[in-house]
């Protein structure tokens, strides 16, 4: 049977392939390889409702529960942006009222509620992994450990009243029936409340060709034209669009009720913009697909010029995203020696699929490779910063995507 698309039912049909590829935040050890799961990684866009999506995704109990491997505290760039996040709703969007509820889907280990905790704030985290979820639990943060949907939306407006805020950062992508979310959240939404939710920006990922923040975990690459379409079917209306550095670009996106707030210019005028610049079209996605293939073969090209050459190449940060690469790539140890990373859930495994070992980056120093190949473009200031004496003793950086600049 031919696929329909997740948002409007229309009739989809996928535009390439980026072949089979494992859960990605799945790190092995060495006796679990054989059985590894994988799943085609088809990817589609919706011409009626701009959504672009993947054909088919594992079930999210596969990807999101106790052993969940991602902290969002592992970055310090991530936490500052948080800090701020919760500044700016404090501020400019509840500014006036008296004792807000604030609400955070996927809330991962506290990082941005801790802001609103220590401000005093009525908070509440839903948090389907219980692994990061014990980490904002253990930070007094209150917390639920669940999948949100209308029926925890209907316990929670019993159990605490209507929510003012609903936040949610690189989470609602996450969620293949992105309808039910945006049916909870109507249910739990005050009246004159705000849905603020920021993912990575599907323009970027087209002007940057940067496919690897296509993974199992992201069903959905949003637009603001498909997020402007998904508010609609449940009244409620896109009033901010807020562009972000974060995850090698993103959006905020505002939502009201409908007719409840004024919509701001720049969702007018962004909305025009996105069309304008072909986002909207299939054909773009016809040449996105190409520009995917040309950064693959020049990246292998570049590793195999390494190599033949008999220098050492390890990876940096074992990163969600890494895993789209490796895999689409079939980069292996034939080119990596291995990923360092921070993470101890990653440390002392392998990576999904192409089963590179991951070492402790306090390692990395001492290894001096020739080349290191870095997956975490989007946290290279961060890096960069730790790894400064690597760089000034002559150490060599690669971008995963090749033509993407490593921001120093
Ligand atoms: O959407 C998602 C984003 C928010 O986070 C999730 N689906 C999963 C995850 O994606 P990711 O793994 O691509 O996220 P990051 O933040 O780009 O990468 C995190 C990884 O990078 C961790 O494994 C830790 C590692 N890292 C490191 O080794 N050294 C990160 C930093 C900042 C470092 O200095
Ligand atoms: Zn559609």
């Amino acid at each position: 049977m031919g696929k329909l698309c997740l948002v409007c039912n229309c009739p989809i049909s996928p535009f390439m392939t980026f072949g089979r590829q494992p859960i990605a935040n799945r790190f092995l050890d060495a006796t679990s390889f054989e059985g590894e799961y994988y799943f085609d990684m088809d990817v589609c866009f919706c011409p009626n409702c701009s959504m672009f999506q993947l054909a088919n995704t594992p079930d999210p109990e596969e990807m999101f529960n106790d052993s969940y491997a991602f902290y969002t505290s592992s970055s310090r760039f991530m936490a500052n942006h948080f800090k701020e996040f919760a500044r700016y709703v404090l501020e400019d969007v509840v500014d006036d009222k008296i004792d807000p509820f604030v609400v955070e889907i996927g809330c991962n280990d506290g990082t941005m509620l801790k802001n609103f905790k220590s401000a005093g704030i009525r908070h509440l985290g839903i948090e389907p992994s219980r692994n990061v979820a014990s980490v904002a639990i253990s930070q007094g943060i209150n917390t639920r450990v669940d999948f949100f949907s209308p029926n925890l939306a209907r316990s929670l407006v019993s159990d605490y009243g209507v929510a003012d805020v609903i936040l949610a950062t690189n989470v609602i992508c996450h969620i293949p029936d992105v309808k039910s979310v945006f049916e909870a959240v109507s249910i739990l939404l005050a009246d004159d409340g705000v849905f603020i939710f920021e993912e990575p920006y599907l323009k970027d990922v087209i002007d940057k060709t940067t496919y690897d923040q296509i993974y199992d975990e992201h069903t959905f690459l949003f637009s603001i034209n498909s997020i402007n379409y998904l508010s609609k079917l449940f009244t409620l209306e896109l009033i901010d669009v807020l562009p972000q550095s974060t995850h090698g670009g993103s959006m905020r996106y505002v939502l009201a009720r409908q007719g409840k707030r004024t919509v701001t210019d720049r969702v007018f005028s962004q909305l025009v913009a996105e069309v304008n610049s072909g986002l909207t079209s299939p054909h773009t996605y016809d040449k996105f697909k190409r520009n995917c293939e040309i950064k693959r073969t020049e990246l292998l090209s570049t590793l195999k010029n390494i190599k033949s050459a008999g220098k050492s190449i390890v990876g940096y940060a074992a990163t969600s995203k890494s895993t789209t690469i490796t895999n689409y790539c079939s980069i292996t140890t034939e080119y990596l020696d291995c990923i360092f990373d921070t993470t101890p859930l990653k440390i002392g495994r392998y990576s999904p699929g192409t089963h590179i070992p991951v070492r402790d980056h306090v390692h990395f120093r001492n290894y001096n490779p020739d080349y290191v190949l870095l997956f975490a473009y989007n946290h290279a200031a961060e890096i960069m910063e730790k790894e400064r004496d690597y760089t000034l003793n002559g150490g060599h950086w690669i971008s995963c995507i090749p033509g993407l600049e490593i921001q120093k």
